[in-house]
């Protein structure tokens, strides 16, 4: 049973509470690791390493920061098929994405941002003949960055990579559901030689050893990327301490398609934006609006593709619905598919359990689900679930669209198909998102910003948004 370690002050360590925490395999259902159960004690243990180690981290010069940072995107990218058979382990999604999406991520959110820092310039003012005021932006000093269980080290990277960049020292803690990649990350750090201190990685529970992070006195900003109701808990805590806060927080995002849309183009990436991770990422577009004219042709296609798409063991080459990430997860999901049906909606396919052959009979595999027939304002349209469910909605006109479009509590991503790039761009400019597609999905540039409105957070992470967020900018006024 392999135990995974706190990773403090440069070394491997347990919990000081020498708990543990099971750690399910999805797939099949069984105890396959043991997490160490933190608390205020190993997140204590872990601020006075990054004390000790943030003068030097802060004043070694961004060659030597990228230059460490480089190394680990070297080492991600040669362990990277242990990093995604991992991955796949911990949070049962099939392996094609592991190896395609998950850990490239990871390796590319950390050279983007050891890169980025060696062009990270600030402003000066110039006042003609009196003075010139020039603007550092200068390391926080001590900060925290907690990530969820869907895209775990995609997103944990994409949180400590700036944080480090700009020579902070972080205190992180991956979600307990999916920790493992974290802890094979660490050792990849140490590898790389960051020194002892820099990057502290606390496991446990969010209440618990999260909470006690978020609360540190001597952490002074929080990135965090989880359930809206857990940010608010967060903000709760924060706020009054006078933490910088970056929330990324859940979505229940539109893909709107018009009758002029590319038909083919448009039908298969909404398979993808539907159901990709099993529909476990917070920019998924689960409200699906549809021109009324091409309303039945494209549900209907939608069905057929959506009927072949392969649930199953994970580490098949062919699987692309692996098993969602916990038992209490899919029970979640099954339970709105109930009360879709209670509210009305007709489930076109999908929403059964599926029990794949032999030791993965136990995995928490659920097929996808298409539902038609409710209104938007239900409660079904309206929360997230984040399952591999999706529910479609025909409408008549632009005005009509935007109206549903807008008409949720979220506002994170948003997906537009139509050849109209007039009638696009005027709807991007009134959708109430962080993020617009038009006519693609889940196209990513790490040099834009990142984030949502409304119920979906604060803030943004991405590129100079993120260099700033972990960053305080001081101006000097300097006379002739
Ligand atoms: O979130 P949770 P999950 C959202 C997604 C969904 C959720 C899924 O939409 O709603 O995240 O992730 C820790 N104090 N996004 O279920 O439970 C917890 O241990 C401190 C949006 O993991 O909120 C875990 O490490 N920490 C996103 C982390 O918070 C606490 C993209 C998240 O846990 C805590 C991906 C507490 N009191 C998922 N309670 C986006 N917008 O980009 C829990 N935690």
């Amino acid at each position: 049973m392999i135990k995974i370690a706190n990773y403090i002050n440069g070394e491997h360590l347990p919990a000081q509470s020498e708990n543990y925490l099971d750690n399910y395999d999805p797939s099949t259902g069984k105890v396959y690791s043991l997490i160490p159960e933190s608390d205020a004690l190993d997140v204590e243990a872990a601020v006075a390493a990054a004390k000790k180690a943030f003068p030097k981290w802060s004043s070694c010069g961004v060659e030597e920061r990228y230059r460490i940072m480089n190394r680990i995107a070297d080492l991600i990218g040669e362990n990277m098929e242990e990093l995604a058979r991992a991955e796949s382990r911990d949070s049962g999604k099939a392996i094609s994405l592991s190896r395609a999406v998950d850990i490239p991520r990871a390796e590319s959110n950390i050279r983007f941002f050891a890169t980025a820092i060696l062009h990270f310039g600030s402003e000066s003012y110039h006042m003609e003949g009196l003075a010139v005021n020039y603007v550092l932006r200068q390391p926080i000093g001590i900060v925290g960055c907690i990530s969820p269980w869907n895209l775990p080290l995609y997103l944990f990277t994409w949180k400590i990579a700036p944080a480090l960049a700009t020579g902070n020292c972080v205190i992180a803690k991956p979600s307990e559901m999916t920790p493992m990649t974290a802890y094979l990350f660490s050792k990849i750090c140490v590898e790389a030689g960051l020194p002892p201190g820099v990057l502290n990685i606390v496991h446990g529970l969010g209440p618990k050893a999260g909470q006690a992070i978020v609360e540190h006195p001597k952490i002074k900003a929080v990135s965090f990327t989880g359930g809206t109701n857990t940010g608010k808990i967060l903000a709760r805590t924060a706020a009054p301490m006078f933490k910088k806060l970056s929330l990324e927080l859940g979505g229940k995002n539109p893909n709107i398609i018009f009758a002029d849309c590319d038909f083919e183009r448009a039908v298969r990436t909404t398979v993808r934006s539907s159901f990709a991770n099993n529909g476990q990422i917070c920019l998924c577009g689960s409200r699906v609006y549809i021109e009324r004219p091409i309303y039945e042709k494209f549900r209907d296609e939608l069905v057929k593709r959506v009927k072949s798409l392969k649930v199953g063991n994970p580490f098949e080459e062919d699987t692309v619905q692996g098993a969602l990430v916990s038992k209490q997860h899919r029970e979640k999901v099954l339970g709105y598919l109930e009360l879709a049906k209670e509210e009305g909606g007709s489930i076109l396919c999908g929403g059964e359990t599926v029990s794949p052959d032999g030791e993965y009979s136990e995995g928490y595999y659920l097929s996808p689900a298409i539902i038609e027939g409710l209104p938007n304002a239900c409660r079904t349209n309206q929360e997230e679930i984040f399952g591999p469910v999706v529910t479609l909605q025909p409408f008549d006109t632009e005005e009509e669209a935007l109206e549903l479009a807008n008409g949720v509590q979220y506002g994170l991503a948003s997906t537009i198909w139509t050849q109209d790039i007039q009638r696009a761009s005027r709807m991007a400019e009134k959708i109430e998102a962080g993020i617009v597609w038009i006519n693609c999905w889940l196209l990513r540039d790490l040099r834009t910003p990142f984030g949502g409105v409304k119920d979906s957070g604060v803030g943004r992470e991405g590129g100079m948004e993120a260099l700033r967020f972990f960053t305080e900018p001081k101006n000097v006024c300097v006379r002739y």
